[in-house]
């Protein structure tokens, strides 16, 4: 075995399925191995973006590792922005780049690719990976790569690995996986009690469920402690789409003042807020119509547990859901009705406004059964709060555009299942072009493209700016020579026939252009703008 092929197999062996990439001169050797190996899947793409995004979307579906391979230096560094992305919002992304041998390292020149210095990229992955290691040393290359696999697992973040292509086909041992982290069982025991003592005692109770419960596999295990508390269940910004099959009642989606008031009072009320997986994070408190005490809420986030003023530190989010659920039965009680989403489009030849969108995916949910969203940033996510709860990928925190188009693909290559793409029409000019690669793989994503010819979310804040109006692009026309199906829809009856010619159009993807107003905002941009500016004093 040589340090790829222990390599790959260590990726496969801590759960990842597959590796998206771009090859270049330092990654050739590496991506030679992982073609003729067939250890795992190789996608190629068209741009590092789409590279990361893809492969983050795949991890995100999967809750295990997934790998973006890129060469050195212009390939590296042209990631940088996609697992950023991955870290932020706790994806366990693996980064494997090329890199120069070791021969060449040590001569005189400057080498093409290179920065500042050939630890440059390290650097610079350091700030936003949790380990990284560069593998020059076959003897020393099974230890690292178990070390750093570890890490992405154990803490659901992004590694970086280096690989010289002086090394790659160097005899190596294979890798033998670390064990998992001691946990302590009293520390646990106390926590879970506490928690537990602390619901109990409250007259409110919430339970409010974050990104961390999708990334550990949880999911499973708190919709049975849903059941087992018997109290109200609402999702977070960015964990909306969890428990989206469960027969746990959630609620809805928590967006402060942006949001269902019924559902914002609830929480912000609450006495009793435990927040599973929850990241504190702007997007998801930062537009709390009062100003939510998180001090008083019980928060376990990044393997450890918060309690009003004290904390437990060393406590995964696995071992207390376990704990909890060791200690709590279920309960009788009949499950709230879960939230209703707007439906039955019209199929009139009045204009599209965003909301329509949402009531013509409904719609088609009904008719053809749900499809994992993956979207973009922009309204088209704000439009999404008004789907069906169904599984969702998108950077609801981290809110970096480009994201849409290629995690539709990464959803489809990890699920086999056909998903739906939200994105907008500048988004779509960052990344949309990744859907020329889908007749190679035989990927059919169904895209809604939000084209109201504007930055509308820029708009929103600043509307007296004339560079958020944008051309038209008339991306439908475009669709049939990237190898897809292309509609431009104006009317809601249009909307509502273009669904239907998607659901029978398998095998290629179907871009539906849906033509916006410049100005017309979902209803929760709209509060969600409004919230944000009245916290703002504007
Ligand atoms: N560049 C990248 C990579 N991500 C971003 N989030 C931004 C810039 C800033 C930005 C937004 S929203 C937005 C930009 C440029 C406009 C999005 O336009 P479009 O995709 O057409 O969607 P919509 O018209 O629905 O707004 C956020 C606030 O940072
Ligand atoms: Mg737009």
């Amino acid at each position: 075995m040589n340090v790829a092929e222990a390599l790959l197999h260590a990726l496969r062996d801590h759960g990842a399925a597959e590796i998206f990439g771009i090859p270049g001169d330092f990654a050739l050797p590496f991506f030679k191995v992982v073609e003729e190996s067939g250890i795992l899947p190789l996608y190629t793409l068209s741009h590092e973006p789409g590279v990361g995004f893809a492969a983050d979307a795949a991890a995100r579906w999967r809750s295990a590792p997934s790998v973006a391979a890129v060469t050195y230096g212009a390939g590296a560094l042209n990631m940088v922005n996609a697992v950023a992305c991955a870290y932020a919002e706790r994806v366990p992304l693996v980064v494997v780049s090329g890199a120069p041998g070791a021969a060449e390292a040590g001569r005189r020149l400057l080498l093409h690719h290179q920065v500042k210095s050939l630890d440059s990229q390290m650097r610079i992955y350091s700030e936003v990976t949790c380990d990284q290691a560069r593998l020059d040393d076959p003897a020393t290359a099974p230890a690292e790569i178990a070390r750093v696999l570890h890490s992405c697992v154990s803490r659901s973040l992004p590694v970086y690995l280096e690989i010289p292509r002086s090394v790659v086909f160097e005899p190596c041992p294979a890798v033998a996986p670390r064990p998992p982290d001691p946990v302590d069982p009293e520390a646990v025991a106390a926590c879970a009690e506490e928690v537990l003592a602390r619901l109990s005692a409250a007259r409110w109770p919430v339970l409010m469920v974050g990104a961390e419960v999708r990334r550990f596999g949880l999911e499973e295990k708190v919709d049975r402690l849903a059941q087992h508390l018997g109290i109200p269940v609402v999702t977070s910004f960015m964990g909306r789409g969890l428990l989206a099959h469960s027969t746990a009642p959630v609620l809805g989606t928590y967006l402060g003042v942006a949001g269902d008031p019924e559902i914002t009072d609830l929480v912000e009320r609450s006495d009793g807020l435990l927040l599973l997986g929850v990241i504190l994070s702007d997007t998801n408190f930062g537009i709390s119509s009062r100003r939510l005490d998180l001090r008083r809420a019980i928060h376990a986030e990044h393997g450890a547990v918060t309690l009003g003023f004290h904390v437990y530190p060393h406590i995964p989010l696995r071992a207390l859901v376990d704990a909890l659920l060791a200690r709590t039965a279920p309960r009788a009680t009949a499950p709230a009705p879960p939230r209703e989403y707007p439906r039955y489009l019209p199929r009139d030849d009045q204009p599209i406004q965003p909301l329509d969108v949402a009531r013509a995916v409904n719609d088609f949910f009904d008719a053809h059964g749900r499809l994992p969203l993956a979207s973009d940033m922009g309204d088209c996510l704000f439009t999404a709060l008004d789907m069906d709860n169904t599984e969702l990928v998108a950077p609801g925190y981290y809110a970096t555009m480009g994201y849409g188009v290629p995690a539709g693909l990464g959803l489809q290559a990890a699920s086999g299942r056909r998903p739906m793409v939200l994105v907008g029409d500048g988004a779509f000019q960052m990344t949309g072009w990744e859907l020329g690669n889908c007749r190679r793989y035989g990927w059919d994503p169904i895209v809604l493209l939000f084209n109201n010819r504007s930055w509308e979310m820029l708009r929103a804040f600043q509307p007296e700016s004339a560079f958020n109006d944008l051309e038209d692009w008339h991306f439908a026309r475009l669709a049939q020579d990237l190898g897809g199906v292309g509609v431009r829809v104006s009317t809601r009856a249009e909307l509502a026939q273009s669904l239907e010619m998607a659901a029978e159009t398998t095998g290629r993807f179907v871009l539906i252009e849906v033509m916006l107003a410049r100005g017309a905002m979902s209803p929760t941009l709209a509060r969600y703008v409004a919230g944000l500016k009245a916290g703002r004093g504007q």
